[in-house]
């Protein structure tokens, strides 16, 4: 399976745990690169529901399912992955041109998202032939001179 060519990996969150329960922390510079701007949770997802559809052009995000379970498909350049929260524990890192799509929401699921800017519409790619176009332009062109 081809790997992705953006950041787009799972994070394991550590955990301050003792006899009352579990705390987990995020600190920007530590457990995420990216100074934190904006917070914003999912909730109460009707069954059946999908959401995102859209890649962000700058944006970079750190989700995670705070209670219940979710599935993410991410598409960029060179691959298609899909990934499943289900622990406070773990957290999905998103940065880079990325379609992504959240589908299986348990009924449970509040997904909270961490990310680096403050909400701007003009940063969301919602249309996927733009997003597929705007890949084609990232790729390095071939070079018209031989080795
Ligand atoms: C993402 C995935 C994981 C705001 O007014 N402020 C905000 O900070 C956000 C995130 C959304 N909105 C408004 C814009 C829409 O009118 O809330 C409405 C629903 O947003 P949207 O349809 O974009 O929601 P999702 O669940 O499809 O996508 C969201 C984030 O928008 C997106 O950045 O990566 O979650």
């Amino acid at each position: 399976m081809a790997a992705m060519n953006s950041s787009v990996k799972i994070l394991n969150l550590p955990m301050h745990g003792d006899f009352r329960g579990s705390l987990i922390a995020v600190e920007s510079g530590h457990e995420v690169e990216f100074k934190v701007q904006r917070v914003y949770y999912i909730y109460g997802v009707k069954a059946g529901s999908s959401r995102g559809f859209h890649a962000h052009r700058e944006l970079k995000q750190l989700l995670v399912a705070v209670s219940g379970s979710v599935n993410i498909r991410c598409e960029d350049s060179s691959a298609t992955q899909e990934f499943q929260l289900d622990s406070p524990e773990k957290a999905l890192l998103i940065d880079g041109l990325v379609w992504r799509e959240m589908y299986n929401f348990s009924e449970d699921c509040v997904l909270l998202a961490l990310a680096s800017d403050f909400y701007s519409e003009d940063d969301y790619v919602r249309n996927y032939g733009d997003f597929k176009k705007m890949l084609k332009e990232l790729q390095p062109k071939a070079s018209n001179f031989a080795a």
